[in-house]
């Protein structure tokens, strides 16, 4: 199975400012965990971060045929992206949305996300273990789904 990860802007710069919010570990760390969490579901992922809305767009879009399923954190362009809401509705590959923090408990303009009405579900607040929590699910999603059309 494999599963795109895409993450948004300045998430490149976890770590180095902002550890209140976003923890002291590093993107490089971030990398490290999902890597692992992958292995051990027994899952492939391609992991990439862009400062750029059009390029999630284009990834979103070469997603398709080349990925079973997408795991995104758009960081700021959560809160703003149409565009990339329609890239991800365009492909219609199972996708899950994925917030280091708790992006309910913040300022009134991160509550409302773009992107969650193309995604099977939010994953908010669970810093790193986040994307472990998503890609699972991801997985058991994509597994029931191939079971389905089986039958
Ligand atoms: O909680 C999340 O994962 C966010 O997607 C992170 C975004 C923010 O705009 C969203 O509202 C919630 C920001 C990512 C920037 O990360 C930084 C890391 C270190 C220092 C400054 C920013």
């Amino acid at each position: 199975m494999k599963i795109l990860v895409l993450n948004g802007p300045n998430l490149n710069m976890l770590g180095l400012r902002e550890p209140e919010v976003y923890g002291a570990q590093s993107y490089a760390d971030l990398e490290q965990f999902i890597q692992a969490a992958a292995l051990d579901a027994d899952c492939a992922v391609e992991i990439r971060q862009t400062n750029h809305e059009g390029v999630l767009v284009d990834w979103i879009q070469q997603a398709y045929g080349a990925f079973d399923g997408i795991i995104i954190n758009p960081a700021a362009y959560t809160h703003t992206s149409v565009a990339i809401l329609d890239a991800l509705k365009a492909v219609s590959l199972p996708t899950v949305e994925v917030h280091l923090s708790d992006i309910s408990r913040r300022e009134a303009f991160r509550g409302h996300s773009y992107v969650s009405a193309a995604c099977l579900q939010t994953v908010k607040g669970q810093g790193f273990d986040g994307y472990r929590q998503a890609l699972l699910a991801l997985r058991a999603h994509i597994m029931g789904m191939r079971e389905a059309n089986l039958q």
